[in-house]
């Protein structure tokens, strides 16, 4: 007798046809297994999916190339098929269910020939967490199986978990034969099934990181009472040893990854790394928001990542642990056969082949590295692991920070006046877009919460929820905002980010303890006095000092001409609170 589970992988088998099932267990010797495969015999467009790059240096890394046209996510391409179309609201792309099945059944029809599918059974969450949630995803690329294996808890053991139960969440995913004409990442939040055609390439095709853990993950919060955000979740240590857990939300390529494992100028303060890019948050019994991070590895940004920018991940990428470290789409320098992207430590090395692979020429070539290649890691391999990490309850958190790449308009930091005041300033908040997905870059546009691309329903019924949540929480964290990308006349930041970051955290943590410092009240909120921000050692004029913090009355009136047209679109649904918020804030400049 089969069970649900092996019905549902034979039903996919039927229908993809490839030419064998593999079910992983998730083991260590398997996952060299499937890159020695990946290296002799798996290809993509006659590409090999991994390259051994030098071990010496770089151990156990491998760099695979994706498809030229497969390089970030695709949110154009991107669906959530609720039966009603109201529900997935004007944030979604929307598709009928059953049409949107019947096009995906089309398009997959025996799409997996000559290709192996791996069946991947994965935890999101620690197992013993009540949140944690069972679910297998089927794919034809080794290289999504070992990303899966290091960004997931993957084990054998998920099968005996789901053992006779039709509760798991689905993930089909096909690259199919890699046509953007071809190619949807679709989500059926009722059914907890995501089915992604046509891409091999991150959230694309990882189905339990953006598709489950955020955009039917979110769905279900809404449902359940509990919110699932793009947000790191963080431990900052001080002098006297205290710990203080934040979360903290920023849109794609905006700086979670760096901030998660900031390594601190000042002494005495430490952060501790839990999460770099998705959290799910209950009500605790006290009264207080906790926060696990669901999975356990970062797929990071390479560009700008080095020793000086952020040793911690450069650790974390060298620290030889016998765990697959895989790099997609940076450059490589032949001569010493390592992965290279633009700002990593020393000079560009002379021989150099670009993400695609071609001689790279600097004159006239652009970039060596794509502007979103990425590394994929252990979270094990972090040398700021938290020893919270793999508590199942998670971690109280004691302020919320967003944070967006604004070259104007917003200060370095500000603190909300209240919850309500903090849901409307994230519900408002904007950034520039980057190359984390495929379109124009450098456009200002709204992105609520940082997530805009991953909240799976209606955004209007999104903010309410957040409003609700001080009803169940008698102890709210505080909300700050933050932007590092504050530019000067000629472009440059004037804020140096980075390591120096902990100073705007060190005043937030601050911030928290009752009558411990004040803050100066502006129309946008509290900002610090100066006397309040660490800026000792820091090679920055008074003048600049004073433009981080400008808050220019005629910008923000013309920003709230923009905010006003996105919250229009939801109509009747938007909160009320969220529209007196609006006006408080426009009569205050
Ligand atoms: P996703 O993985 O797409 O969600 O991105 P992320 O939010 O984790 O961003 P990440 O930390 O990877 O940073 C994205 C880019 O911004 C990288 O090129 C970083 O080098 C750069 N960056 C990060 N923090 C700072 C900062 O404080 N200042 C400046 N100027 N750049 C930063
Ligand atoms: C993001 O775009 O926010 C990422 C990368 O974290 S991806 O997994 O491709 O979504
Ligand atoms: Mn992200």
């Amino acid at each position: 007798m089969s069970t649900p589970l092996e019905k549902w992988v034979e039903k996919q088998a039927d229908l993809m046809k490839p030419k064998k099932v593999y079910w992983c267990d998730g083991s260590e010797e398997e996952a060299h297994r499937l890159i020695e495969i990946g290296i002799s015999q798996e290809k993509i467009n006659g590409t090999p999916i991994f390259i051994e790059l030098n071990h010496k240096n770089w151990p156990n890394a491998y760099l695979h190339r994706s498809h030229p046209t497969d390089v970030a996510r695709t949110e154009h391409l991107t669906y959530v098929c609720h039966p009603n179309k109201e529900i997935a609201g004007p944030n979604n792309n929307w598709m009928e269910p059953v049409e949107a099945k019947e096009r995906l059944k089309h398009l997959s029809k025996g799409c997996m020939r000559g290709r192996t599918m791996y069946v991947l059974p994965y935890m999101m969450g620690h197992p013993d967490s009540p949140y944690s949630k069972a679910c297998i995803q089927v794919t034809d690329v080794s290289y999504v199986a070992i990303s899966m294996r290091i960004m997931t808890r993957m084990t054998k053991s998920v099968i005996d978990k789901i053992g006779n139960s039709e509760d798991f969440v689905k993930g089909i995913h096909s690259v199919g034969d890699l046509d953007p004409q071809k190619r949807f990442i679709m989500h059926f939040p009722d059914e907890h099934l995501v089915w992604s055609i046509g891409s091999g390439y991150g959230g694309n095709a990882l189905l339990g990181k953006k598709c489950f853990s955020l955009r039917i993950a979110s769905w279900l919060g809404f449902k359940e009472g509990w919110l699932a955000e793009h947000m790191i979740i963080i431990g900052i240590e001080d002098p006297t040893g205290n710990i203080t857990y934040v979360a903290a939300a920023m849109p794609s390529a905006c700086g979670k990854t760096n901030l998660a494992m900031l390594e601190s100028v000042l002494p005495g303060y430490k952060i501790w790394t839990i999460g770099d890019d998705i959290a799910w948050m209950n009500i605790g019994e006290d009264g207080r928001l906790y926060a696990i991070n669901p999975e356990t590895g970062f797929f990071g940004v390479a560009p700008g990542t080095s020793m000086s920018t952020n040793p911690n991940i450069i650790r974390t990428l060298k620290r030889d642990m016998f765990y697959p470290v895989l790099f997609t789409n940076t450059a490589l320098d032949t001569s010493t056969n390592e992965p290279w992207w633009e700002g990593l430590d020393g000079g560009m090395p002379k021989n150099l082949l670009n993400w695609q692979g071609r001689i790279f020429n600097p004159l006239s070539d652009g970039k060596a590295a794509h502007p979103n290649s990425r590394f994929t890691v252990s979270i094990t391999q972090c040398p700021t692991l938290s020893g919270e990490f793999d508590n199942p309850r998670g971690v109280p958190i004691s302020a919320i920070i967003f944070g967006g790449r604004r070259a104007k308009l917003t200060p370095l930091v500000f603190e909300s006046f209240n919850w309500h005041h903090g849901v409307f300033n994230a519900a408002r908040m904007g950034s520039e877009t980057t190359a984390a997905a495929i379109h124009q870059v450098g456009v200002v546009r709204r992105d609520p919460m940082a997530m805009l691309p991953f909240c799976g329903y209606n955004m209007a019924d999104y903010f309410q929820h957040w409003l609700n949540i001080d009803k169940r929480c008698s102890n709210p964290p505080k909300i700050f905002f933050v932007n590092w990308f504050r530019t000067d006349e000629v472009g440059d930041f004037i804020w140096p980010g980075f390591k120096e970051n902990i100073r705007v955290l060190k005043w937030v943590i601050e911030r928290l303890i009752p009558n411990k410092i004040g803050a100066r009240e502006t129309p946008i909120g509290f900002i610090p006095h100066f006397k309040d921000l660490e800026l000792s050692g820091l090679d920055i004029s008074k003048e600049n000092i004073e433009r981080l913090f400008e808050i220019n009355p005629d910008e923000w009136k013309t920003e709230l001409l923009g905010v006003r047209d996105f919250f229009k679109q939801f109509g009747n649904r938007m909160p009320k609170e969220i529209w007196d918020e609006f006006e408080n804030l426009k009569k205050r400049l």
